[in-house]
């Protein structure tokens, strides 16, 4: 063990106390480790299929928009061979796609067929309040609703949804229940000729009987990350592109835990939007971070050469993780993606217009705020264990937001319309967080570093969901557009569900 491990472990008591048998020997039913050794293994699926495009939900608008009715229920699919995986899909599908056009109206009638409560999180759409699917807005067991908006111009992105109910979300995540939403800009700089793919990033831990199997504490500490890691519901599938092409790769990372640090062999990234659309011009990397809640547009220049073969990987990212090593994923390369290049003709390079869009910086703010992540354990008290639905081994851990773990109905701040907000955000925790804040995106305007530096960052972009390292600062500015109660909270499913949210009332 390395030195650092021992001292997180013995930071939060895991080493040598009884606590620490009790923790990771209080699981109810099933035993605490299926499927950390016993279950599916990544080999039992198939790999190196063709890649398949998203399935979609179907569309009954008459005109323009959107318009679907769909289930929220258990659906048997086939991942492993001669068995079935019963997962909560929206409509039966595995990640289904909506795609729109900025300005379009979107209507969709939910069914909610599970044995709980949830709602639909339209992730990166600036709606109103009262259709963002917010934990307060529950759609009860064998109840309907029906979401009604209008993508609002300027809102073009790739966006997602997801369920947001508190107390039952880690469950609904871990059993694949995500969705994608396309918005499409009415004039788009990027010429249509460049071939886009959409990629959905989902993992999943299954037992013997591959079923999902039931979060372990190191799941609720760290967010859960399933040893199959999925690509529009396929392992490692295979890409095809002729040698040369310039095409996107437009991705989300819907895992509740999993970060993704993304790299493709021998090829540069040119990162042309985030998650609130287009950057001002593509930003060269080698490798890009992808925290869960956000998402990439990707443009990429294939090799020349024909019939090779290149791995789109995720590479070993240290987040902070803690436990015993036995029980926490280590740090280790996935294969997200194969490309093969054709042995087509060459194609010519595609020029970009030498600037994709204006980020205007925000100005000056008029309110400031400060929001602290951190954590506690709180010994002799069963923090972190309340409500109804707990016999699912939770630690007795607490995420906080400025000293808090949420119940729902809290509050933290009151704002106003119109008005720029500077949000100066700190990691005060041992561990990365992914901090997502609703119904606006904003801007990093400054960076701070552990040895107390501010710097600016190295491009404007808008974002609704950022990456804080432990112990470090950021200045995030925004405007609210729309009155009501927005959320805000870290995107690391299970620290949300232990606490780490809260929300902001903004009036006219
Ligand atoms: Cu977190």
């Amino acid at each position: 063990m390395q030195r650092r491990d021992f001292l997180r472990l013995s930071a939060l008591g895991f080493l040598m106390t009884p606590l620490a048998v009790g923790v990771f020997t209080s699981q109810g039913s099933a035993s605490p480790f299926s499927g950390f050794s016993s279950g599916i293994r990544p080999e039992d699926l198939p790999e190196n299929q063709a890649l398949k495009s998203l399935p979609r939900l179907t569309n009954q608008a008459s005109d323009r928009g959107f318009s679907t009715r769909m289930r929220i229920a258990p659906t048997e699919v086939a991942l492993v061979e001669n068995r079935k995986t019963s997962l909560w899909l929206y409509d039966g599908k595995l990640t289904p796609l909506i795609e729109v056009t900025e300005g379009d109206s979107v209507e969709v009638a939910v069914d909610n067929q599970l044995h709980q409560p949830t709602t639909i999180h339209w992730h990166g759409l600036r709606i109103a309040a009262d259709q963002d699917g917010a934990p307060h807005d529950l759609i009860k067991a064998g109840e309907q609703k029906t979401y009604r908006f209008t993508v609002p111009e300027g809102n073009a992105g790739l966006h997602w949804f997801h369920p947001h109910p508190h107390d039952y979300l880690a469950e609904q995540i871990a059993h694949s229940l995500a969705g994608v939403f396309l918005v499409n800009p009415r004039q788009d700089p990027v010429p249509a000729s460049i071939a886009s793919h959409l990629l959905v990033v989902t993992d999943l831990r299954l037992d013997e009987q591959a079923q999902v199997a039931p979060s372990i504490h190191p799941d609720w500490m760290n967010g859960r990350e399933g040893n199959l890691v999925l690509v529009n519901g396929q392992r490692n599938p295979q890409l095809e592109v002729a040698p040369g092409e310039t095409f996107r790769l437009q991705m989300v990372n819907a895992c509740a835990g999993r970060y993704l640090r993304l790299n493709l062999q021998e090829h540069d990234l040119q990162l042309i939007g985030t998650d609130g659309g287009y950057l001002e011009k593509p930003v060269a990397l080698d490798e890009l971070l992808l925290v869960p809640g956000q998402r990439c547009d990707l443009l990429v220049t294939a090799s020349e050469s024909r019939k090779q073969r290149f791995q789109l990987l995720s590479l070993p990212y240290d987040r902070g993780r803690r436990g015993p090593p036995m029980l926490v994923q280590g740090e280790q390369t996935e294969t997200l993606l194969t490309l093969v290049t054709g042995q087509g003709e060459v194609r010519p390079a595609v020029e970009l217009p030498a600037r994709l869009q204006e980020i205007q910086p925000l100005g000056e703010p008029e309110i400031q705020r400060r929001v602290d992540l951190s954590e506690d354990m709180p010994m002799g008290r069963r923090g972190g264990m309340r409500g109804p639905h707990h016999q699912d081994g939770r630690p007795p851990m607490r995420f906080l937001l400025n000293g808090e773990a949420y119940s729902p109905g809290d509050v933290m701040f009151e704002g106003k319309v119109g008005k720029v907000e500077e949000w100066e955000v700190f990691n005060a925790s041992g561990m990365d967080h992914p901090f997502h804040i609703h119904g606006t995106h904003f801007q990093v305007v400054a960076i701070q570093n552990w040895k107390g530096d501010w710097h600016s960052p190295e491009y404007a972009a808008w974002q609704d969901t950022v990456n804080l390292k432990s112990h470090q600062k950021m200045k995030l500015r925004m405007v609210f557009r729309q009155p009501g109660e927005w959320m805000f909270h870290c995107h690391i499913i299970e620290h949300e569900e232990m606490g780490m949210m809260s929300s902001i009332r903004i009036t006219d």
